[in-house]
C-alpha cells in the first residue's frame, strides 16, 4: 500500500512530508494506522545527527496511538479494530530480561530495531523510486501506517481518545514509570526534578501520585513554572538565578539532600548536580534524559562512596504490553492528567514547526493528528 509519511532523509535536515509505499505484515507482524502521534524531545535528538544510533533515511516518531488494520500469520493476541500504542520496549515475556523481575529491557527484536529493520533483517517502508526507508525505534509513527512486530504493541481500552493517549507510548509512561516503578518513591520523600519538559512534568505528576511532600523542580525557562505548579511542584528554582553553586543551594532547599532526583535534560553536567544535590548516605538519581554522543557523565567516586546512588531508566521501567493499559485507565479514571500537557496539535505537513516549537520552549508536547 501507500501511505503519507515525514521522512528524515538526511540528518540535521526538515522532515519532508512524502508518499511511501508500505508492505504488509509478515509473520508475527501487525499492519496499525496511526491516528495520532506526539513529538518527543528524542526524535528531534535523532532528526539533529546527535544521536549515535541514528540511521537515514528513516521514519522516526515514537510516541503514537492508532488502530489495528491487518495481522500477519501466527498473530494471536491482537485482531483488526484493536485499539494500540506502539512499544519502543516491547514485551515478548520470554526472553531473559522479560524473565527477569529486575528490568523491562526485553531484548526479543532489539539489534533489528537499532538497525531500523524489522526482526526478519528487512525494512517495509520504502520510496517511490524503491529506496529502502529505514523504522525508528521499531515504531515510526511519523508515517501514517506503519508495520511493528505483535509484541511491540500495547492493547489500550477502545473509549480512550488517540490524540491524548498517544504520548502514553513515552512521555506520560517514562516520567510517571521512573518515579514508580524504577525508584519506588515512598510517601514523605523530598524530590529534585531537573527539566521541566514533556517528561519532566510527568515526573512531577508521578511524584505527587507517590505522594512526595518537597517536589523542588529545576529549569533555565521560567516559562515553565505554571504548568509545573499544576502538577505538583512545590518549588521551582532557575540555576540562573542562584548565587553561588547549585548544588549546596539545592541540599540547603531539601533539608541536607533529596531522596530521589532526577535528570529529564540530556545535560551531562545537569546529571551531575542532580548525583550531588541527593541526600548523603541514601539519595538516589535517576537518568532519564538521552545525552549527545560521546557526552560522558562524571563525578568524584566519594559521592557514591558516601551513600548516593546513580541509576537510569529507559521507558520508566514499564513494562509495555502489561503497563501501558493500565496507565491508560489511570487516564481515563482522572488519576492522572494529559490533556493540559498536549499544547499543541498539528496536522502531518506541520510537523517541523513542532521541532521549532520544542526548540523555542513554547510547547510541552505536540501532538500530529492524522
Ligand atoms: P523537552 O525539550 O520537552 O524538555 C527539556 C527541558 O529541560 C526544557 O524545559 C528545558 O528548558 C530544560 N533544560 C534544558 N537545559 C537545562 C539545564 N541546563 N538546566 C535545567 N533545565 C534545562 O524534552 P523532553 O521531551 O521532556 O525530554 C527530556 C529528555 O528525556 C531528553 O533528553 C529525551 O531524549 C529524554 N527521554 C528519555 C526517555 C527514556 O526512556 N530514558 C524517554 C523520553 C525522553
Ligand atoms: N540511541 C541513543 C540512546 C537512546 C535512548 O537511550 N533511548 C531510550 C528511549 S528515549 C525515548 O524517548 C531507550 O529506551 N533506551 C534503551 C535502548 O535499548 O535503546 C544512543 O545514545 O545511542
Ligand atoms: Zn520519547
Amino acid at each position: 500500500m501507500r501511505t503519507r509519511a515525514a521522512v528524515a532523509v538526511e540528518a540535521g535536515k526538515p522532515l519532508e512530508v512524502m508518499e511511501v509505499n508500505l508492505e504488509g505484515p509478515k509473520a508475527g507482524e501487525v499492519l496499525v494506522e496511526i491516528k495520532a502521534t506526539g513529538l518527543c524531545h528524542t526524535d528531534e535528538f535523532t532528526r539533529s545527527g546527535a544521536d549515535p544510533e541514528g540511521m537515514f533515511p528513516a521514519i522516526l516518531g515514537h510516541e503514537g496511538a492508532g488502530v489495528v488494520l491487518e495481522v500477519g500469520a501466527g498473530v494471536t493476541s491482537l485482531k483488526p479494530g484493536d485499539h494500540v500504542i506502539p512499544l519502543y520496549t516491547p514485551e515478548c515475556r520470554e526472553c531473559e530480561y522479560c524473565l527477569n523481575p529486575k528490568t523491562n529491557l526485553c531484548q526479543a527484536i532489539r539489534e533489528t530495531q537499532g538497525r531500523g529493520v524489522m526482526p526478519d533483517g528487512t525494512s517495509r517502508f520504502s520510496m517511490l523510486d524503491g529506496t529502502p526507508i529505514l523504522h525508528y525505534m521499531g515504531c515510526s509513527t511519523f508515517a501514517n501506517h506503519t508495520v511493528l512486530p505483535e509484541v511491540a504493541l500495547a492493547k489500550v481500552r477502545e473509549d480512550a481518545p488517540f490524540d491524548k493517549i498517544c504520548y502514553i507510548g513515552c512521555g506520560v509512561t517514562t516520567g510517571i514509570g521512573a518515579v514508580i516503578n524504577t525508584a519506588k518513591v515512598e510517601i514523605g520523600s523530598r524530590a529534585v526534578v531537573f527539566g521541566l519538559g514533556g517528561i519532566g512534568l510527568n515526573v512531577i505528576q508521578g511524584l505527587r501520585l507517590a505522594g512526595a511532600d518537597q517536589i523542588v523542580g529545576v529549569d533555565l525557562n521560567p516559562d515553565k513554572i505554571p504548568m509545573a505548579e499544576k502538577f505538583g511542584m512545590t518549588d521551582f528554582v532557575n540555576p540562573k538565578e542562584v548565587e553561588g553553586d547549585l548544588v549546596p543551594y539545592l541540599v540547603n532547599l531539601t533539608k541536607g539532600g533529596a531522596d530521589y532526583t532526577f535528570d529529564a535534560t540530556g545535560n551531562v553536567n545537569v546529571m551531575r548536580d542532580a548525583l550531588e544535590c541527593a541526600h548523603k548516605g541514601w539519595g538516589e538519581s535517576i537518568i532519564i534524559g538521552v545525552a549527545p554522543a560521546g557526552a560522558e557523565i562524571s563525578t568524584r567516586p566519594f559521592q557514591l562512596v558516601t551513600g548516593r546512588s546513580w541509576r537510569g531508566t529507559a521507558f520508566g521501567g514499564a513494562r509495555g504490553r502489561t503497563d501501558v493499559p493500565k496507565i491508560v485507565d489511570w487516564y481515563m479514571d482522572g488519576k492522572i492528567e494529559i490533556d493540559p500537557m498536549i499544547t499543541h496539535k498539528l496536522t502531518l505537513d506541520q510537523i517541523n514547526h513542532g521541532f521549532d516549537l520544542m526548540h523555542a520552549g513554547e510547547s510541552i508536547r505536540s501532538v500530529v493528528v492524522y
